[in-house]
């Protein structure tokens, strides 16, 4: 048997003879194909299928454990789940890869190019749903009985396609040739209304019974994922419920008038789990969303109740020691209501028994400050999609009123603060304040992130509820963003340290001790370089770019929106090609800067930004006065599977949000754990980085958020900065040529607009001298080969703190109170 298989004993027992015997035998009789005719597709689906019966062993074994232990879970709510591909990281855990890697091979066939065949599965936007992979990986790695719930989407995040620079949104299909890792489980179905109306009567002793006669009904079925934990011991569920016609047709409604909107909705319920809305961090409003929330909320509610109820019966009383329910920001919040109303309406429990169960057992995660990003819904569409649930919200403001009565007697302005709905001309339910009041603990995702929901967005809850607004930092899993994604660096590490530290990150640490070796940092440096030539690589084949592996490779990735600055970036860029035109010996290392970012469809200036990226890309890319040591490279389509592919060929990254703008930020873990040297603002999990890091290894820049504030306070006025500035103003102007756009002048001109005319809300001129001076203190620094390679590699050693373990390990001590269970092999 293969070494490291035999150092896990739970792992699964196959060598590679049984495992090239699997992946034959379902190229055989599942694919109806043979080794001489399949095509990699074809070896894709073989290799998952032999690794599927390990892992459908692995969760058979989690489940009945968990079942005979009737063990307390956590039950992890999200509307995104951005999981990537799955096969290499079930390799990884499993302790499987160099047996399938050896096994293909003899049978002819690369591993990478199979794994290149997977689509990802992008069901969600960005930071908020990598996180939930990220937590539910870590979960199972630390054998904890968990599950997650989300929305089986039809379609994930759409696929960009650069045309003439611009950003085009193309569906994106990642199930049409089937997926191999999910299990539809029909026989789980649940059923969930929707619309109708609520009737009131009286019951014994004059109890008041609501009834709901909805007005249609839809199914939810589920589809289960297996999660496998590393060293797969624990191997977990993500169930994601997809939606269909349940035939149900409510003539009580038909007979009320309501016939159009009985069918209308009928026939739309498919439409349900169609599509990922492509907005990050901005509500929508619309009411499919609002039906997706609740849809899967419901769904997931009611599959815990089936559950607990085959162990306790109607015995409710032992419900929040079994179950609690982490809400992934406001997306499914519904779920506070909707099970009052089961409790209420289905379980008869009274009001009072019912709210001391609701608020043990959900807690809350805020992930943003942006205000266009905290959700409110109209009380009218509410009513109209879920009658019965704003009669339940208003009566739990009712009595949170009264409580804040107490608190503040005769205060009417604390209580339209702190009210859930919001007054005005539309009637609005706030969903942020509905989880505050409805949790036992809310969370924000980084220590200074923390502080500011506690001091800015909820400080009368803080004060009203001492103790429940806490801290907990984000974290990524170092399985897939250093293990798999890095094979040349994990393996210099295992060489160096031992093999522990995928799951020990804090053992990285031993590597401190070696960054100023010289042997140690050429080793480490090298699979930089090899890291980078296969991003050159990538980059040739997809944008045609040559880049000299040679140049800083400094790489901006993560949505695209204003308040990341990627247009600070871009301005910085075109103040370096002015100063190269206007002086060519400009002294500067080569650069690559290297972007990869997708705009909300409806999200203007962040297109026009994506634009204007490209069309200066082009200009430069093309000036042979510049490019020898100048070029930029959009990646089309950044994805999960792209930026395994970027991050470990980074030297810098790029952190450069407004302060008191990115809630934690991810990206910069993983860049920093991939020996990359940040450059960032005082700023969401900036700060900590830099703490651990120490300054010497960081180049922060840039206004804090208390400047920031004392700034807007005192009348920012960026134009202050556009006259005093000349090369501000220059670079401004040069957007309003058609220099980067031939023939169209103008075509760049939002950019400029916004930052002069609408005020430049994000302080970008405020910050970019301060970013121009830091990034040529980047460049004196990498051009000291041996200060560098000492940096990257404290960077590595340091980032210990931000495995998603720790996170989760926070999460289980300070807000689940949860147990591991063992499961034996
Ligand atoms: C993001 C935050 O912007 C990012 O800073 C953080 O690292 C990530 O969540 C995980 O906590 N927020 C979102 O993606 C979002 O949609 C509503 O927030």
């Amino acid at each position: 048997m293969n070494a490291k298989a035999a150092k896990t004993p739970t792992s699964p027992k196959i060598d590679k003879a049984e495992f090239k015997a699997a992946v034959i035998n379902h190229l055989h009789c599942s694919l109806g194909t043979d080794e001489n005719k399949a095509n990699s597709h074809a070896w894709w689906k073989a290799t998952c299928a032999a690794m599927q019966q390990q892992v459908l062993e692995g969760l058979r074994k989690t489940q009945k454990t968990h079942y005979l232990n009737d063990t307390r879970a956590v039950h992890y709510f999200s509307a995104e789940f951005l999981m990537g591909r799955l096969l290499s990281n079930n390799l990884q855990n499993f302790g499987l890869f160099e047996v399938a890697s050896e096994a293909l091979k003899e049978l002819g066939v690369e591993i990478s190019d199979v794994l290149e065949e997977e689509p990802d599965m992008a069901l969600g936007n960005g930071g908020l749903g990598r996180l939930a992979a990220c937590f539910i990986d870590s979960l199972a790695t630390m054998e904890m009985p968990a599950i997650g719930y989300g929305i089986h989407y039809e379609h994930g995040l759409f696929r960009q396609e650069i045309k003439s620079g611009a950003q085009i949104e193309r569906p994106d299909s990642w199930r049409d040739y089937g997926n191999p890792w999910e299990i539809c489980r029909p026989e789980s179905t649940q059923e969930i209304s929707l619309y109708g109306y609520v009737e009131t009567k009286y019951g014994e002793n004059g109890r008041v019974v609501k009834e709901w006669h909805p007005g249609s009904i839809v199914k939810g079925v589920p589809w289960d994922i297996p999660v496998v934990g590393y060293e797969g011991k624990t191997v977990n569920v993500l169930r994601l419920w997809q939606s269909e016609a349940s035939g149900y047709f409510n003539w009580d409604v038909f007979n009320a008038g309501g016939y159009v909107d009985a069918q209308r909705e009928n026939v739309q319920a498919e439409t349900i789990s169609k599509v990922l809305y492509p907005n990050d961090e901005t509500e929508a409003g619309k009411e499919l969303r609002l039906i997706q929330q609740y849809f899967f909320s419901s769904c997931s509610l009611k599959d815990i109740i089936r559950r607990y109820k085959r162990a306790h019966g109607d015995d409710w009383s032992r419900f929040a020691d079994q179950v609690v329910i982490q809400l992934n920001d406001t997306h499914p919040a519904i779920s506070i209501p909707e099970l009052m109303r089961i409790l209420v309406d289905r379980a008869e429990l009274n009001w009072d028994d019912a709210w001391a169960i609701c608020t043990k057992v959900f807690a809350y995660t805020n992930h943003t400050l942006l205000p266009e990003a905290l959700e409110k819904w109209p009380a009218r569409m509410i009513e109209k999609i879920l009658p019965r649930h704003l009669e339940i919200i208003y009566e739990i403001n009712h009595r949170f009123m009264a409580e804040v009565d107490k608190q503040w007697p005769g205060d009417n302005a604390m209580k339209e603060k702190l009210s859930i709905i919001e007054e005005g001309s539309e009637k609005m339910v706030r969903m942020g304040n509905l989880s505050v009041i409805g949790s036992f603990a809310v969370n924000g995702v980084a220590e200074m992130h923390s502080r500011l929901v506690k001091t800015t967005l909820f400080p009368e809850f803080d004060e009203l509820y001492p103790g429940k607004l806490t801290n907990v930092t984000n974290g990524i899993t170092p399985r897939r963003w250093l293990k798999a994604c890095n094979p040349g660096l994990s393996k210099l590490i295992d060489k160096k340290i031992g093999e522990d530290w995928p799951k020990d990150l804090d053992k990285l640490q031993g590597l401190a001790k070696f960054a100023k070796n010289k042997t140690f940092q050429k080793q480490f440096m090298k699979v930089k370089l090899e890291n980078k030539e296969l991003l050159a690589e990538e980059i040739r084949k997809s944008l045609d770019i040559e880049v000299d592996v040679n140049a800083i490779f400094d790489v901006q990735i993560k949505r695209l929106h204003e308040y990341k600055r990627q247009h600070l970036a871009l301005i910085y860029i075109m103040a370096l090609y002015r100063r190269m035109l206007e002086n060519p010996d400009y002294d500067m290392h080569p650069r690559v800067f290297i972007f990869g970012a997708k705009a909300a469809p409806g999200y203007k200036l962040a297109k026009d930004i994506i634009f204007a990226i490209n069309k200066v890309a082009d200009k430069i890319n093309n000036d042979p006065r510049v490019n020898e040591k100048l070029k930029i490279a959009f990646l089309p389509n950044y994805r999960v599977s792209l930026a395994e592919k970027m991050i470990p060929a980074a030297d810098v990254s790029e952190q450069i949000s407004t302060a008191g703008k990115e809630a934690s930020g991810t990206g910069n873990m993983k860049l920093a754990l991939n020996g990359a040297v940040t450059i960032g603002t005082l700023d969401g999990a900036n700060v900590e980085i830099a703490e651990e890091v120490g300054d010497d290894n960081i180049f922060i820049f840039g206004l804090t958020v208390e400047e920031v504030n004392e700034r807007k306070a005192a009348g920012y006025n960026p134009y202050d900065y556009y006259y005093k500035d000349a090369e501000i103003k220059a670079v401004l102007d040069w957007l309003e040529t058609d220099y980067f756009t031939p023939g169209k002048p103008g075509a760049l001109v939002s950019i400029k607009q916004s930052l002069l005319d609408h005020g430049d809300p994000y302080m970008v001129l405020a910050d970019f001298r301060a970013y121009s001076d830091a990034q040529i203190k980047v460049d004196a620094a990498y051009r000291d080969k041996e200060r560098w390679a000492e940096m990257a590699i404290i960077n590595t050693a340091k980032m210990g703190k931000f495995t998603s373990d720790r996170s989760i390990k926070d999460y289980v001590e300070r807000v689940w109170k949860l147990s591991p269970c063992k499961i034996e092999s």
